[in-house]
């Protein structure tokens, strides 16, 4: 599972192997492209997919496990190496296009050596390849020393997942990219870990503070198999088969085809829930572990995250009390539950002042150390539903994964009831989302309600949230019923292309994470 990405496969597997999957014609596309844009071959496709979030939504950015899986849909990347140098001394060219050239308009960069710029204010599709090659940059100078120089190369990029969808087409990128600068830069495998941890680092270069959930699924995910994701004490990632079930399960995924464009929104959605969750943190820890308890720094995105909050209460109460804890982790986190409603109790928020009083700081502080590196608008910080939230979304995964791993009681049948105690976890989480965490949108809302009414045992907004996509646990007899209904109530009534109207609903099988194959 850890170890390297599969560098040496050769392209040529895919389509003996699959002559009739769809996949091999716009593989076909993507190298035809390359050669009628550079005139020569390509030399290696570099592939990660995009992801859907079965359960545990916005608490990667806090360190608690997430359960995503990989989708069929992608970013590939055609690259060569073969690429005349800029005559300037010091750089290298970077030639990229986009097989969707209107939408997506081919650049040429001469790039320094060790300065790699990226203008976030700028929402630009190469963006997400320059982040990418800065952090492969990064490990690449760390491992060979300064006097590393960078390949040119020439790329065309082919992505199936939709952008400000939810499916992270983002980190699909950025991952995919990073393992192109990778393998082009000579290294014969690519480690995973590595390859995750500095694509997660890479994509706030874009301007998103976000956590690593995305990233690991792209890289890590296997065919057939979700991905259960810890943070801490380092990343790790474990393939989690479902049990069978009669009926037998299915999750689609649903399209609300309301774009939440994080970029735009980002002061006032992604970027402030994280720095809410952070504070949450902070005044936790303020206020209910001994004066002058410092959090530890971790690897959340502002470097102190709720679960650190949680770790560092449970050791100092069991040096307290000079016993090991026996409680479970659930049991924590039901316990953190009940303290956050006790210590947070104004449900209208909380402003810049009142928190930074309880932290002891200035408020130029808290927000030189809060608020600085990605900006966010608001008057109060609703510190109590956020913590409320992650608590509670930290505890329905750890539910969900013992429910997976028992399996349904022995010798059912018909283990519809089974099936329904997962779904009710994801309605459950649903309701967190737009009551708690407020990242739900009316839309998301009615594509829920309406797949409940025809079957679903499950549903709710997966990704970020505010429009974007929907995740759905529907048994394999209803899916047809829950398609229906989602035309009738929802589709027919928005003004859809066809190209759309066929994206709008797909079924998702796990599919499987980050690979490079040879064009020989
Ligand atoms: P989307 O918007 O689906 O890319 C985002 C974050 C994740 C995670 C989820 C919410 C990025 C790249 N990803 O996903 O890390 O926090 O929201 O669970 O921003
Ligand atoms: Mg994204």
């Amino acid at each position: 599972m850890a170890g390297p990405v599969p560098v040496a496969t050769s392209l040529s597997d895919i389509y003996t192997l699959d002559a009739l999957n769809p996949q091999a014609k716009r593989w076909n596309n993507l190298l035809a492209k390359f050669q009628s844009v550079y005139g020569q071959n390509a030399e290696f496709v570099a592939r990660s997919p995009g992801r859907v979030n079965i359960i545990g939504e916005h608490i990667d950015y806090s360190l608690y496990s997430v359960l995503p899986m990989a989708i069929t849909a992608d970013a590939i990347l055609a690259v060569s190496t073969d690429v005349t140098s800029p005559s300037q001394e010091g750089t290298f060219k970077i030639k990229i296009a986009n097989v969707q050239e209107q939408k997506f308009p081919a650049h040429e960069f001469d790039i320094p050596y060790d300065a790699v710029e990226i203008d976030a204010t700028v929402h630009e599709w190469t963006n997400y390849f320059k982040s990418g090659l800065r952090g492969a940059l990064e490990l690449l100078r760390k491992k060979h020393g300064a006097e590393f120089k960078p390949k040119s190369m020439a790329i065309i990029m082919d992505g199936t997942v939709p952008a400000g969808g939810g499916l992270s087409s983002s980190a699909a990128f950025v991952s995919a990219s990073a393992l192109a600068v990778m393998v082009a830069n000579g290294e014969k495998t690519v480690d995973k870990t590595e390859l995750t941890e500095l694509a997660i680092v890479s994509e706030r270069a874009v301007g998103v503070n976000s956590g690593g959930m995305d990233q690991s699924a792209s890289v890590f995910s296997e065919r057939g198999s979700a991905l259960f994701v810890s943070f801490t004490p380092t990343l790790r990632a474990k393939p989690v088969s479902f049990p069978k079930t009669s009926p037998e399960l299915t999750f689609l995924i649903a399209q609300s085809f309301v774009t939440a464009d994080k970029f735009v929104t980002g002061p006032i959605h992604y970027n402030l829930r994280v720095v809410e969750c952070s504070l949450a943190a902070a005044y936790l820890n303020a206020v209910l572990n001994p004066p002058g308890t410092s959090l530890p720094s971790d690897a959340s995105p502002l470097s102190i995250s709720l679960h650190g909050f949680h770790e560092t209460y449970v050791a100092l109460q069991e040096h307290q009390s000079g016993a090991t804890s026996s409680k479970s982790v659930p049991e924590q986190l039901s316990d953190l539950i009940s303290l956050t409603k006790e210590t947070l109790t104004k449900t209208e928020g909380y402003t810049r002042e009142e928190i930074a009083a309880v932290l002891n700081i200035s408020v130029q502080d808290l927000n030189e150390k809060f608020t600085s590196r990605f900006p966010v608008r608001a008057e109060k910080f609703k510190l109590r539903q956020r913590a409320l939230h992650v608590f509670s979304e930290a505890l329905r995964v750890l539910k969900f994964m013992d429910l997976l791993s028992q399996g349904p009681p022995q010798g059912d049948n018909d283990t519809s009831s089974y099936n329904a105690q997962l779904g009710s976890l994801l309605n459950e989480t649903q309701d967190s989302c737009r009551e708690v965490y407020e990242c739900s949108c009316e839309e998301i809302d009615q594509l829920c309600a309406i797949a409940r009414k025809a079957g679903s045992y499950g549903s709710r907004l997966t990704g970020a949230g505010w429009g974007g996509c929907s995740v759905h646990l529907v048994p394999a007899d209803k899916v047809a019923a829950v398609k229906e209904a989602w035309e009738k109530e929802y589709y027919s009534k928005l003004d859809l292309s066809d190209e759309k109207k066929q994206t709008a609903v797909v079924v998702s099988r796990p599919g499987s994470g980050s690979a490079v194959y040879q064009v020989e």
